[in-house]
């Protein structure tokens, strides 16, 4: 297994790095791979030393995988020059989710879908993945008609120089502006750029992606997306409408045995999900369950994970482990 990570000098790039480790996927060789300003310096990772290469060298080194988390802009100019090489590219960007010819994958909702010919896999966007895998088993027993999701974004979204324009302005320094506005003690209604149709990007992915994931274009999703200063994890308050009615005790067991989910629910003893906790964990994690007293078959539910983990690193890393396990590389 040759594997090559793709922008591994970026956040998510450095978390898919600490995942592998803590996941124990099994590699021979690692290239790790940036852009021209980061080529020939040294990383060490796992006690050696590794010197970051370009993509074209990378290309020509035929990885088995390549996780690429370095923008859309390079993972459409180099994925399938990737592919044309026999790799299987499991992208962190926007580029592929929406085509057609893709999957668009979160390994505990519909891994079973990837066949040996998918050479370039899609990551869904973060915010996506940790909603739908909190409602996936919900799906399953009572049918989403719809969902209303607002969403608190953590900075590590936009990658380190939003981080650094943040803790500029909490230290005093003069920050590189990457947001239209200050963030430090803000909020701001703006994730990615507004569409025509006055909803941004980063919406309208919550709700192209939503359908896609569980293969149903009747599920009705509205979003709002919003920008916190804060890090550690993206929060959402989703409101979900169900074909059919539940009993919340149910609605707690199928989210207490669902994979990849934790139920932190027990408002009494001020416990719910934050993102101080979700930092650095693998896992989404979901309370404040109640029923949505103003109309039937409703759930409100509030949902957190790390961006950079399950949202990201995590649930690419398990996609090649998927394709490992059930040798489709
Ligand atoms: P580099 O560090 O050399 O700029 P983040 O989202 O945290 O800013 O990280 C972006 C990642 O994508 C970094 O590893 C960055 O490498 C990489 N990257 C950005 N542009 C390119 C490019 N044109 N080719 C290869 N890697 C790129
Ligand atoms: C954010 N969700 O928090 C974005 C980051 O389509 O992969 C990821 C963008 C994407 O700003």
């Amino acid at each position: 297994m040759k594997l090559a990570v793709v922008g591994a000098t970026g956040l998510v790039g450095s978390e898919i790095l600490e995942v592998i480790a803590n996941h124990d996927f099994k590699y021979d060789e690692l290239l790790l791979v940036a852009s021209e300003r980061s080529v020939g310096k040294k990383i060490t990772y796992k006690g050696k030393e590794h010197t970051i290469i370009g993509l074209d060298q990378a290309v020509s080194e035929k990885p088995d995988i390549a996780i690429f988390s370095a923008g859309g802009g390079t993972s459409l100019d180099w994925a399938p020059k990737f592919a044309e090489a026999g790799t299987i590219v499991i992208d962190n960007s926007s580029a592929w989710r929406m085509d057609p010819s893709k999957k668009l994958v979160v390994p505990e909702i519909n891994a079973k879908t990837l066949r040996i010919d998918d050479r370039i896999i899609a990551n869904p966007n973060c915010s996506t993945i940790q909603m739908v895998l909190a409602l996936a088993p919900l799906h399953e027993e009572y049918g989403i008609k719809r969902i209303v999701v607002s969403t608190y974004q953590s900075v590590t979204g936009t990658g380190k120089a939003a981080v650094d324009q943040m803790m500029a302005e909490r230290e005093g320094r003069e920050p590189e502006m990457v947001y239209p506005h200050k963030i430090d003690l803000n909020v701001l209604p703006h994730i990615d750029v507004f569409q025509e149709n006055g909803y941004t990007k980063e919406e309208m992915k919550m709700i192209k992606e939503t359908k896609k994931i569980f293969g149903n274009d009747n599920i009705q999703v509205t979003a709002t997306t919003v920008r916190i200063p804060v890090m550690g994890g993206h929060s959402e308050s989703v409101n979900v409408e169900f074909h059919q009615d539940f009993e919340m005790d149910e609605v707690r067991d199928l989210l207490g045995k669902a994979p990849g989910v934790i139920l932190q629910d027990d408002p009494q003893n001020n416990v719910y999900p934050m993102p101080l906790n979700a930092h650095k964990k693998d896992e989404v994690f979901v309370g404040r369950l109640r029923r949505d007293e103003s109309q039937p078959n409703t759930l409100n539910m509030w949902v957190v994970a790390d961006n950079l983990r399950k949202g990201a690193a995590t649930n690419a890393v398990q996609i090649a482990q998927y394709l490992v396990d059930h040798s489709l590389v």
